[in-house]
């Protein structure tokens, strides 16, 4: 037993490890007595709730492992990788400290000293994002070939500690997980959230919330939805009124916001922690008014229109024939790659009603241009499936099972193009629930929790081929949405079930077993503060 041995290496133990534990205050204050340790357990009677659910998962009969007030994290890892890993090891430690009030110091991992082992060094078939994870007497350990499995693997420790260890405060323990043993890969290499800035501005601290919510679930796409009619939210040095007057407002006529570069790039680097890729889209042709009221020259007719705080779409349109609209697109598209490491721009190109469609077939090539141009993959909503589209772009579906969609769907797939899934009558968070839920739109229907998990990403589209599908992406769209509690009812707890179906096989999908492992978080929403809608479906526990 753990209790009885670990007094024995603490006496063998001289160094740095041992040092930090006898001086923690808490060993003297608070003897481990207190907590109920070393007890044989029955083996879980049923499995934790896990999600998204890992591909391979076994219980070990019998066996269970504990934190301890006296438990070492040891750390495994290259030097190439040390300081990501680093980083992953301290935010998992850093929360555990705060709940279990253990020091948790982590040190190099000597074998059978640690008790909690993460290690970057698995063998590389786990691929980036794959993970081992085993609990059982002596060790709890995560193994991966990369930060970023790391970071997965311990987004899956978190579910299966108890809820509480996601408290702010201290906590009572035990802390005890079931002997499991489980190995996991994504299904999906696109697991995206998408967040409407535009709208409602959110700030830094806002979408950090996000970020650390959505990344709970193994979701690896932040697309940060950050111009539309109602506001410019990047800051743009060479065209500065797109912030300074065209972020100025908001949906509804109340301030809005933007980013700084500076603010932008601490946002960037928060999601980078969270292996979360920032997908910036700059909405072209249509849903541009904050630019074109900004810039009067951007306008065909040379006269720049007022600010828009409603929510009607499809009125604005860059001019396509103007040459200024590309020098306009040149800057932007260069400003706004030089703030985000990652390889793919979203152009937008969505329900543009009022550019002529030659005009589109114009346009969305001469903009696919200077996106390539910036070095960044091309990404837009599925329209853009109707023009030449440049080898690596993504089309993102939005459609209702719609006979045109579809088609758009197979046009994207057709031209080598990927295709990412976000049915709007299904993955649309800022679609009601049922009738009665106060905020959100349901020009989609209602989509409620089932709905919105009942659906296969590869099966969906009929005739579109599975090497087609990058994946899924949950948007939310923030017309109705003016605060963070707001964000969180309507995607919480349909987010979770849109990760799932990105990550877990398709034979793992199945609405009985995931509405009881989804029922296991409601607790812990509740200790992360989560202002979840409590869907009368499920039997929140
Ligand atoms: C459609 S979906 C839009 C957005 C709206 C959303 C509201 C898509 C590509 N465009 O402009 O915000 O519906 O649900």
């Amino acid at each position: 037993m753990t209790r009885l041995v670990r007094p024995r290496r603490q006496v063998t133990l001289a160094g740095l490890a041992a040092a930090a534990l006898l001086a923690s205050p808490l060993l003297a204050t608070s003897p481990a007595s207190a907590e109920p340790t070393a007890q044989p357990q029955p083996a879980a009677s049923t499995a934790p709730s896990l999600i998204p659910k890992p591909s391979n998962q076994q219980a070990l009969p019998g066996q269970s492992f504990a934190l301890q007030p006296w438990s070492l994290v040891g750390l495994e890892t290259s030097a190439k990788e040390s300081r990501a890993a680093r980083k992953v090891a301290d935010g998992l430690t850093s929360q555990l400290r705060r709940s279990t009030g253990y020091p948790l110091p982590i040190i190099p991992a000597v074998p059978g000293l640690v008790d909690l082992k993460l290690s970057t060094n698995g063998p590389a078939s786990l691929g980036a994002e794959g993970y081992q994870l085993r609990a059982d007497r002596s060790t709890l350990s995560v193994v991966a070939a990369t930060p970023e499995g790391l970071f997965r693997g311990v987004t899956t420790l978190r579910q299966l500690l108890p809820a509480k260890a996601e408290s702010k405060t201290r906590q009572a323990g035990p802390w005890r997980i079931s002997g499991t043993a489980i190995s996991d890969s994504p299904r999906y290499g696109y697991r995206g959230a998408m967040l409407d800035v535009s709208r409602h501005f959110f700030s830094v601290a806002e979408v950090k919330r996000y970020i650390d919510l959505a990344s709970l679930y193994k979701l690896n796409k932040l697309h940060l939805h950050l111009s539309d009619d109602q506001g410019w939210r990047i800051q743009v040095d060479s065209w500065p009124r797109l912030t300074t007057y065209g972020g100025s407002l908001e949906t509804t006529g109340t301030p809005g916001g933007s980013y700084s570069k500076a603010e932008y790039a601490a946002l960037v680097q928060y999601a980078t922690d969270h292996f979360m890729e920032v997908i910036p889209e700059i909405d072209t042709p249509g849903h541009t008014n904050a630019a074109l009221a900004s810039y009067a020259e951007l306008n065909c007719d040379g006269v720049a229109p007022p600010l828009y705080t409603g929510t009607e779409v499809g009125f604005s349109s860059l001019c396509v024939g103007k040459d200024i609209t590309y020098d306009f697109l040149d800057d932007v598209f260069r400003e706004v790659a030089e703030q985000n490491p990652g390889s793919v721009l979203h152009l937008g190109g969505d329900e543009a009603h009022s550019t002529p469609h030659s005009d589109y077939l114009t346009f969305v090539p001469k903009a696919s241009a200077l996106v390539t141009k910036q070095g960044k993959k091309v990404m837009g909503w599925q329209e853009i499936a109707e023009t030449p589209l440049p080898p690596g772009s993504i089309a993102q579906y939005w459609g209702t099972d719609d006979n045109r969609s579809r088609e758009l769907a197979r046009k994207a797939a057709a031209q080598g193009a990927k295709v990412v899934m976000s049915p709007a009558n299904r993955a649309y968070l800022d679609m009601k629930y049922d009738a009665s839920t106060p905020i959100g739109q349901d020009w989609a229907g209602l989509v409620s929790v089932q709905k919105s998990y009942e659906w296969n990403p590869s099966t969906l589209i009929p005739n579109l081929p599975e090497s087609a599908i990058a994946g899924v992406e949950a948007p939310l769209w923030t017309e109705t949405l003016d605060d963070v509690d707001k964000l969180e009812y309507m995607a919480f707890p349909r987010l979770p079930g849109i990760a799932e179906l990105g990550w877990s096989p398709a034979s793992a999908l199945d609405w009985k077993t995931y509405s009881d492992r989804l029922a296991g978080q409601g607790s812990r929403w509740d200790a992360l503060s989560v202002n979840f809608y409590r869907a009368p479906e499920i039997a929140w526990r």
